[in-house]
């Protein structure tokens, strides 16, 4: 059985989880918007993965015998100014959210709830993944800069991203 600081904890990371998918529907329709379709795709692939992470976290808040609590989403914004922009929004937020699963996990341990640890641990290594892709997407802008050839083909790379 959940605690009922875990439970709470749980209910607010599964909405952390939601805002970022919509943060990153924006930015994939900004991207689309702008005729940047590899990076739509990509962004897009990344909405779907953030709401993987919301279910999961559901699935572990029900299998312990706890109550989903649905929460109040952020608006996303609606426009970006470059491609860079939107890949600094992401890892600055995937800095955020790595800093909420520490926190997370921290709950899991005040609680001694063993069995939330071990799910923790899978966000936690998640979150390693999330800041290289980042980051990796990031290095590879500024190489590219702000328009022309090498931009066209960083967006053809992207858009090889394929939904799990
Ligand atoms: Fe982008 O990461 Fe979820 O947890």
């Amino acid at each position: 059985m959940l605690s009922k600081p875990m439970q709470k904890a749980l209910n607010e990371q599964i909405m952390h989880e939601i805002n970022s998918a919509y943060l990153y529907l924006a930015m994939s329709m900004h991207s689309s918007s702008v005729g940047l379709q590899g990076f739509a795709t990509w962004l897009r692939v990344q909405w779907q993965e953030e709401l993987a992470h919301a279910m999961k976290l559901t699935e572990i808040v029900h299998d312990r015998g706890g109550r989903v609590a649905l929460q109040a989403v952020e608006k996303p914004p609606a426009e970006f100014k470059s491609p860079q922009d939107i890949f600094h929004q992401v890892l600055a937020h995937e800095q955020k959210i790595t800093a909420l699963i520490n926190r997370l996990y921290e709950t899991a341990l005040k609680e001694d709830d063993y069995a939330t640890q071990v799910e923790v641990q899978w966000f936690i290594k998640e979150q390693i993944e999330e800041e290289k892709n980042a980051t990796t997407i990031l290095d590879q802008l500024t190489m590219a800069g702000e328009s022309g050839a090498s931009l066209m083909m960083l967006d053809r790379a992207l858009a090889a991203r394929a939904a799990h």
